[in-house]
């Protein structure tokens, strides 16, 4: 069984110290529709490149979960029907020669063991809502409890219940920094009701707090939410619209589990015709970029 395949590039850089940002696939076989998923995967990736930071788009391929793909890699991840992974699927996938679209919680894990340190996705899971009647909790929020990375994401979705989310990522001791906001931001929107303890103006900064956090001993995620560009957002209102158009059709197909967050972001596609896919791409592309400086400036003090 390999344990891990690193791609040469991930590998090359990882030895010498070069920056890496991890790339989670579950956003692109079940969060984004084909076949914009796969021309988004290779853009995340090139504007890595083009920032000097060694992409390490992650996912499981016939049993061997892969750090960095290749052109072939992308494009399975993008077009074959892969299952959706995240921790506890991984060994199942291992010994069974499957392979899966690895979750934030999965991407995170097994970036982690790779040694990479940054990782861009678009949204956290976090805490459904209704999940003191059914306990759906995405395992992204116990993992970043147990892993070392920081995860820049531009908030959960306003389809999560965001106050329960926040909770318990202050029960695992996971920071919570704003970029150059202290308004925890809702994915599509700039904002939340909720406000952060904690802020930081910029890349450096984020990686000054790594520092201090592996200093401490601390073994927990960080989250940085980096709100979505103001022209970039999506309108208020249509938001709202479509949102409750979108929990009631889930409610009437009878949707349940790991198929509801799919199922929701595909419905809100349909119903926003196409609005929310493009602010998802922007807001995804301008995590990318920002994780890719975060990588810069860990790499500078590391180094
Ligand atoms: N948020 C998004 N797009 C996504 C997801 C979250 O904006 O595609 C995916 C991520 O891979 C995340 C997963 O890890 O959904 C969470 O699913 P669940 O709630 O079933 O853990
Ligand atoms: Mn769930």
């Amino acid at each position: 069984m390999t344990l891990l395949h690193l791609s040469p590039d991930v590998e090359a850089a990882l030895a010498a110290g070069r920056p890496v940002v991890a790339l989670e696939s579950t956003i692109i076989s079940h969060g984004l529709p084909r076949p914009r998923n796969h021309e988004a995967a290779l853009e995340f990736e090139q504007l890595l490149r083009d920032q000097g930071v060694t992409p390490a788009t992650i996912a499981v391929l016939d049993g061997v979960p892969q750090i960095g793909l290749d052109a072939d890699g992308v494009r399975r991840i993008a077009e074959e029907d892969l299952a959706k992974a995240s921790v506890r699927d991984l060994p199942i996938l291992a010994a069974r020669n499957a392979s899966g679209a690895t979750t934030v919680a999965a991407t995170a894990h097994l970036a982690a063991m790779a040694g990479i340190r940054v990782f861009a996705t678009g949204g956290l899971g976090g805490v459904h809502r209704g999940a003191s009647e059914t306990f759906d909790e995405s395992a992204d929020l116990s993992t970043l409890a147990v892993t070392p990375i920081t995860v820049v994401s531009a908030g959960v979705k306003s389809v999560l219940d965001i106050a329960a989310t926040l909770e318990r990522l202050e029960t695992y001791s996971v920071p919570v920094i704003g970029l150059g906001t202290t308004v925890f931001p809702s994915f599509w929107l700039r904002e939340s009701a909720f406000t952060l303890d904690w802020s930081v103006e910029s890349p450096a900064d984020v990686a000054a707090v790594m520092v201090a956090h592996d200093a401490l001993g601390h073994r927990q995620g960080i989250v940085v939410a980096n709100p979505v560009p103001a022209d970039q957002a999506w309108e208020r209102e249509e938001h709202e619209r479509v949102l409750n158009e979108a929990f009631a059709a889930a409610e009437r197909a009878g949707v349940t589990g790991k198929a509801v967050t799919p199922f929701l972001l595909g419905t809100i596609v349909e119903l926003s015709g196409g609005r929310s896919l493009e602010v998802n791409l922007d807001l995804a592309r301008n995590n990318v970029r920002v994780a890719g400086e975060i990588a810069r400036a860990w790499a500078a003090q590391a180094g």
